[in-house]
């Protein structure tokens, strides 16, 4: 799968599970939730839960000073050999909290420079968080890319934060779009892997993510990985309560097949938790809280 690949991209992508098919039946990742605060809401995201462009949604993930998770990215490096990856992905967006999240990157790139370091955002931070991203030697950058139109845009997101001020609607959601972008061209200027998330809502993107998919792979985006939406009503997602169905299997596959004449295609995202440790699909974040940790000490 890699073979045809550069060899400064083999080296990157070969441990990491979620860049890799091959890597993820053998190399684990850790995600730690020390990112709490938003700035845009989506439609299908509840504040009380996890960040839905990375994570699962509908779960709560225990949030983290970067003190406490430098000291789980410590006790599951010594007990989980396989892990390779730590990853920020919420609960929030990680660039809308970039103290926490920069001084959490900045003690473990001291502390356990083996460990590669990855993160996943909206976008809108982006364009001012990649001199930081680069500095920490972040290979790896998720962006979630559900769009590259405002007016479809304004049905995903009916606001965004900037400027101190609340935008709405088709402007706010253009703003959106073009910090994404111009946050991919700046990440892939640098040699920086972009994979790309987006997330599949019928009737609202399903058939424009093909033209997504081009766009991204142009700029020079290394994978995407289209997610099915998951509203369901007792989230409390703005989606959920008022109907807006998932996709069914079926068609998440097709879109998928129909993107990857373009594009390398993700296909085995497990959508984790904010707070998942261990291989993709594995979950044991419950044998690393802070109070079982505390006790490992
Ligand atoms: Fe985490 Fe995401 Fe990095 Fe992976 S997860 S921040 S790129 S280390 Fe992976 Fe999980 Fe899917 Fe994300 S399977 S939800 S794609
Ligand atoms: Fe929710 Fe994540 Fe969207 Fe922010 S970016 S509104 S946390 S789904």
């Amino acid at each position: 799968q890699l073979s045809h690949l550069p060899q400064d991209i083999v080296d990157k992508v070969q441990n990491h599970p979620c860049y890799s098919e091959e890597a993820h039946h053998y190399f684990a990742r850790m995600h730690v939730a020390v990112a709490p605060a938003c700035n845009i809401q989506c439609h299908y995201c509840n504040r009380k839960y996890d960040c839905s462009n990375e994570s699962r949604p509908g779960v709560v993930s225990e949030l983290l000073t970067p003190e406490q998770a430098v000291m789980k990215v410590r006790a599951v490096a010594a007990n989980i050999p396989q892990m390779t990856v730590l990853g920020i992905a919420g609960p929030g967006d990680p660039l809308a909290n970039p103290e926490r999240t920069f001084s959490t990157f900045r003690m473990l790139s001291e502390q356990t420079p083996d460990i590669k370091l990855c993160v996943s955002t909206n976008g809108l931070a982006l364009p001012e968080s990649v001199e930081e991203l680069a500095k920490h030697n972040i290979d790896h950058v998720t962006i979630t890319i559900n769009t590259v139109d405002p007016e479809i845009g304004a049905k995903i997101y009916p606001w965004i934060y900037w400027n101190n001020r609340r935008i709405r609607g088709v402007k706010g959601a253009k703003i959106l779009i073009e910090q994404q972008q111009k946050g991919l061209e700046m990440l892939t200027e640098r040699g920086i892997l972009v994979k790309v998330n987006s997330v599949m809502i019928p009737g609202v993107n399903d058939d424009h993510l093909k033209e997504v998919s081009r766009i991204v792979k142009q700029k020079g985006a290394f994978l995407h990985n289209v997610m099915p939406l998951i509203a369901e009503a007792e989230h409390g997602t703005f989606y959920g309560v008022m109907g807006q169905r998932s996709p069914e299997p079926e068609e998440l596959q097709n879109l998928q097949d129909a993107c990857s004449g373009d594009m390398n295609m993700m296909r085995h995202c497990r959508q984790c938790r904010a707070d998942a440790v261990g291989l993709l699909g594995e979950d044991r974040g419950e044998e690393f809280t802070m109070d079982k940790i505390e006790e490992m000490e």
